[in-house]
């Protein structure tokens, strides 16, 4: 191919090449979720159980799922879906929550959720505890949660992800 030929094959090619560098993109770290809104509700010391809730942005054009999460402060995190109605809502543990591309996920009390059992502390408001979290696509991410009593206003708790993989 001639030089001049070369560059009328870019010249044309300009959405074809943006969109593959888009989906680069989507596919280079720190890109590929972003999860904000990270809180768990305080259990005082009588308790042994707790809930944790965050807002999960799939900005990628690939689905993905959360697949599983850990913290040192409890002995097991299951991924709890609610089901039913008003006062008949029940929990049971979710194999995955999906998170499909270009969607965002919201985790709040009334449904998903993450089940924390085993408290290895009392979780008082004010502290802040640390989750790894696993996703479908081999990425983890560590992420900071507020322990709150109630759910923070929808403008509060931005970004709160504290260091990632992937
Ligand atoms: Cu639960």
């Amino acid at each position: 191919m001639s030089l001049n030929h070369f560059k009328f094959f870019c010249a044309h090619r300009v959405p074809f090449v943006l969109a593959v560098g888009a989906m680069l993109c989507a596919c280079a770290p720190q890109e590929e979720i972003q999860i904000t809104r990270v809180w768990l509700r305080a259990a005082p010391p009588s308790r042994d159980t707790t809930a944790a809730y965050m807002q999960i942005e799939n900005t990628t054009f690939l689905d993905n799922a959360l697949i599983a999460a850990e913290t040192s402060a409890a002995d097991i995190v299951e991924l709890h879906a609610m089901t039913g109605k008003d006062e008949v809502m029940r929990m049971r543990p979710a194999k995955e929550i999906a998170l499909p591309k270009q969607d965002t996920v919201i985790m709040e009390p009334g449904g998903y959720h993450l089940m924390l059992f085993g408290l290895q502390r009392p979780l008082q408001e004010g502290d802040q505890i640390y989750f790894t979290l696993f996703f479908k696509n081999q990425t983890t991410k560590i992420v900071k949660a507020e322990i709150l009593k109630e759910a923070p206003p929808l403008s509060r708790l931005p970004g709160a992800v504290f260091e990632t993989d992937g």
